[in-house]
């Protein structure tokens, strides 16, 4: 039967040879990674070109006392920046994943330099505004221009992470002076590996007839710095800022100094996205009625609408920590919970609301045809600002990987291509690397099954061996390490799986400010006709007013309505001359909680009034596009 099934296996749609993710600070040339300092003369270079269309700002500081920067961009014409429509758009929130800061970046370079010449550009900038914070964690992000590299998804809060009542005391040791932290492998008859049979560089999980002689350990690249017999348990920092966020936090009473929002960082954007203005009298920022994040979590290549991980807290049981280190090594993201944590019951939604679902499958289908990514590699997410932005802010929220093993049908020409995945090669049903009894996460959709619950490691080494001129695993290497004795060093490079290959950030960067471009079009519009005045005796006159929604989205999503962050569209009816005009039917206030998109609702009033006076009904929408007011003379 397996014959029969069209051969699947893992491409990169932005594969290219011999790259690597590689830290360039050198900004003239308008690509490569961009560290703190590049990245911030990046943005204010482009805020003095472009002044009209961009403004920067600091949203708050990192734990380290980095600027938190945010580039507003909208066009000159049309209402203020802070009364039409806002798209929040927001990257690296995982220290690790920089490639969502580049983007960022790209988009709003992209945007600057379109401005006036492509019309659709055009249009849309001056019809809304963009917030963009390209780098939510700058601290974290600093880790990927240091050597040792490392991969470090936290922010720099010093934490400990073991309780051990010590701090930050044990991190990764970069032993063997490559300048990368890989994984250490050592003979151990009470280790949980084995080396593949096909191919020594990979590692899988034991099976019961494993014989003894042939199991490994797996620790982080390091020493035990405080005796403890864990291996880099406990480094530098810090906490996932994509963890932090205040809805389906992985809260437990261990977590000394860490609860919803208690990262600096985290706490800005929602400042930002909440704050109250006492001289403007209102929140600015309001105007955000979607979200567009580039994080760890799909919910547009992958899949679609957000379902809810499990929450656990980060920090994992004692016996526990160096697996998870592990794990966090091998698998570049935590795994799931273990049940027995799993609290009791949550009131909180971690579903799409069903109303809702049409909206994101919609554009999670045009997000893969404008990119062209049509599948992506996705763990369900806790805590982070996707869940927050729909299931309490209330506005769509979107989030983008960027990179991961993608599986896709093979080429049917190109012989290149043709090589079986790793899957096959590797006997039993889940090949590859794995934690024992567990399957990673895998993506939701895009791709059979099969392929999705296989490692990926297998896959990985095929791009690497295939696409990439052999470049990201480091080869296994004796070391004689002054604890565990005789143990090898090496595996994937760190930030491999995380970041591509730097001349891909281009592609990316102009296909995803397509895709944001369109997805701002689609907020609701809400408008309202001019009334119509109807004599019905000589002193009672009906006004009729048609309120729409010409958007394709709803003014609020199924979520916001639950929420109710979103103020309802308010209709208010008043007099020219009070004392002489009387209300007889229908509301001096009326609220419309909301309208579907083509949606409208007929508003009608009775008024006693003497004939050639006149009302004024004003329409306030503030995620619909603002104020409108229309006049009627009663005649
Ligand atoms: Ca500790
Ligand atoms: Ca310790
Ligand atoms: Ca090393
Ligand atoms: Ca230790």
């Amino acid at each position: 039967m397996r014959s029969h099934f069209k051969r699947i296996f893992a491409v990169l749609l932005f594969c290219c040879l011999c790259a690597l993710p590689s830290a360039a600070s050198d900004d003239t040339s308008g690509s490569g990674y961009h560290d703190y300092q590049a990245l911030t003369q990046s943005l204010k270079r482009l805020q003095a070109q472009y002044p009209k269309l961009l403004n920067l700002s600091s949203i708050g500081k990192s734990r380290q006392g980095r600027d938190i920067w945010l580039l507003r961009i909208s066009g000159p014409q049309g209402p203020s920046s802070l009364e039409k429509q806002a798209l929040l758009i927001c990257g690296n929130l995982e220290g690790d994943h920089v490639v969502g800061s580049e983007v960022v970046l790209g988009i709003a370079r992209d945007w600057a330099e379109s401005y006036g010449k492509d019309e659709n550009v055009t249009q849309i900038l001056d019809r809304r505004t963009f917030y963009l914070v390209p780098r939510l964690n700058p601290d974290g992000a600093e880790f990927f221009f240091k050597s040792p590299r490392t991969e470090h998804p936290g922010n720099l809060s010093p934490r400990d992470e073991d309780y051990d009542w010590a701090v930050d005391e044990d991190g990764a040791d970069d032993l063997n002076g490559d300048g990368l932290i890989t994984m250490m492998r050592v003979k151990d008859k009470e280790g949980e590996w084995v080396i593949d049979e096909e191919d020594p560089r990979l590692m899988h999980p034991k099976k019961p007839e494993s014989p003894l002689e042939s199991l490994y350990a797996l620790y982080p690249e390091g020493k035990d710095d405080d005796g403890d017999e864990r291996y880099n348990e406990d480094g530098p920092g810090g906490f996932n800022i994509n963890r932090n966020f205040p809805h389906n936090f992985g809260y437990t009473p261990k977590g000394v100094g860490v609860y919803p929002a208690s990262e600096s960082e985290t706490l800005a954007l929602l400042k930002f996205m909440t704050d109250y203005d006492s001289e403007l009298k209102t929140q600015p920022h309001k105007n955000i009625c979607g979200v567009l994040l580039f994080s760890k979590f799909d919910n547009l290549a992958a899949g679609f609408g957000i379902e809810c991980g499990k929450p656990v807290f980060p920090e994992v049981p004692k016996e526990e920590s160096v697996d998870s280190a592990v794990r966090m090594m091998m698998f570049g993201r935590e795994e799931g919970p273990d049940p027995a944590r799993r609290p009791a019951k949550d009131p909180q939604p971690k579903k799409t609301h069903k109303k809702d679902e049409p909206l994101y499958k919609e554009v999670a289908e045009k997000y893969r045809e404008m990119t062209g990514i049509s599948s992506a590699q996705s763990g369900k997410p806790f805590g982070s600002l996707l869940e927050y932005a729909y299931f309490q802010y209330g506005v769509p929220a979107f989030s983008a990987n960027l990179w991961s093993l993608r599986s896709e049908k093979a080429p049917e020409a190109g012989g290149e291509m043709k090589s079986p995945g790793k899957s096959d090669a590797i006997p039993g049903k889940n090949p590859g690397i794995q934690q024992p009894g567990r399957l990673r996460p895998t993506a939701r959709t895009g791709g059979d099954s099969e392929a999705s619950a296989s490692g990926w490691d297998g896959e990985w080494l095929d791009w690497i061996d295939k696409q990439n001129g052999g470049k990201g695993f480091a080869v296994w290497t004796e070391y004689d390490h002054p604890q565990l004795g005789m143990v090898e060093i090496g595996g994937f490079q760190p930030y491999l799986r995380v970041n591509p290959p730097e001349d891909t950030l281009e592609e990316l960067s102009r296909s995803h400010a397509e895709f944001a471009l369109y997805l701002a079009s689609r907020f609701a519009e809400i408008s309202m006709d001019a009334p119509v005045v109807t004599r019905k005796s000589s002193r009672l006159f009906e006004v009729k007013c048609m309120v729409r929604n010409n958007g394709a989205f709803p003014y609020v999503t199924a979520m916001g309505e639950r929420t109710r962050r979103i103020p309802p569209i308010l209709v208010r009816m008043n007099f020219q001359h009070d004392k002489e005009m009387e209300l007889f039917g229908g509301g001096r206030r009326v609220d419309i909680p909301n309208l579907e998109s083509k949606g409208e609702k007929e508003l009608t009033w009775l008024v006693i009034s003497e004939p050639g006076k006149a009302v004024d009904i004003v329409l306030r929408a503030r995620n619909g596009g603002g104020t409108i007011s229309r006049k009627a003379v009663l005649r």
